[in-house]
């Protein structure tokens, strides 16, 4: 059995819509860098082992990596997930996980990289907003993506109203491209995404990248 890690900082939803998909594998940890982060409770529930390892209780971002590393290198996940994680990470702890870590990033990247981004989406008038599974790289925000979903950015939008939309995506596309990770069948291969024998897309607005 595959083992996976989530890191949140929050909310937890995309956490809940990737335990509740049944994946072919088995959630080893829940780890937040906030402590009152409301996934933990959630995670928890689920009988998941749930913890935080607070940033500030660090005197650097590299201190915060090492122990955030060492705390998931003791689960030996297969795959670690971002989800809804806030803090950027240092090019050593993206290199050490590099071809396991993924993450969901609310915008249709490269458009909107960053905080913020459905404030960014309506301020720039877009009409095509969305999210963006890609595999982390240094680079912010930068690295390859593996599959993004759109939706409508309809008139009277303000920021809750797209997020909302946006997230009914989020937990439909991440669990799906987690799956293929934990199937063998996504990979990062000099700096490109391979996804083995996916042809179905569901829909035109849900595209993974073929190869
Ligand atoms: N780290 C690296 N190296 N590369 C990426 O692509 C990363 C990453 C860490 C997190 C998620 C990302 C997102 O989906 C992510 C991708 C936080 C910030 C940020 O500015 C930006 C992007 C993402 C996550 N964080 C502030 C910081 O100082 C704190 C902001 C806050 O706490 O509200 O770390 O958007
Ligand atoms: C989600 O929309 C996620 O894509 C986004 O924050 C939300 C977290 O919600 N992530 C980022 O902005 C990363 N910087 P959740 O905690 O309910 O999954």
């Amino acid at each position: 059995m595959k083992r996976y890690v989530i890191l949140i900082s929050g909310r937890g939803s995309n956490m809940e819509s990737l335990l509740d998909a049944g994946l072919p594998g088995e959630c080893v940890a829940v780890i937040s860098n906030k402590p009152d982060a409301a996934g933990l409770a959630s995670a928890a529930a689920r009988g998941i082992q749930a913890l935080a390892i607070d940033h500030k209780q660090f005197a650097s971002r590299e201190d915060f990596d090492a122990a955030l590393a060492a705390e998931i290198e003791s689960h030996a996940p297969d795959l670690v997930l971002l989800a809804g994680f806030m803090r950027i990470l240092t090019d050593g702890f993206v290199r050490r996980f590099e071809g396991r870590l993924l993450n969901i990033h609310p915008s249709l990247l490269p458009l909107f990289p960053g905080v913020k981004t459905h404030a960014q989406a309506l301020a720039a008038g877009v009409r095509l907003h969305g999210c963006t599974v890609h595999f982390v790289t240094p680079a912010l925000d930068g690295g390859p993506i593996i599959a993004q979903a759109a939706v409508p950015v309809l008139a009277g939008d303000d920021e809750a109203a797209l997020a909302a939309r946006v997230l009914v995506e989020e937990h439909a596309l991440y669990p799906r491209v987690a799956r293929w990770h934990l199937d063998g069948r996504l990979r990062l291969i000099d700096g490109r995404v391979r996804l083995a024998g996916e042809t179905a897309v569901r829909g035109a607005l849900h595209a993974p990248a073929i190869g």
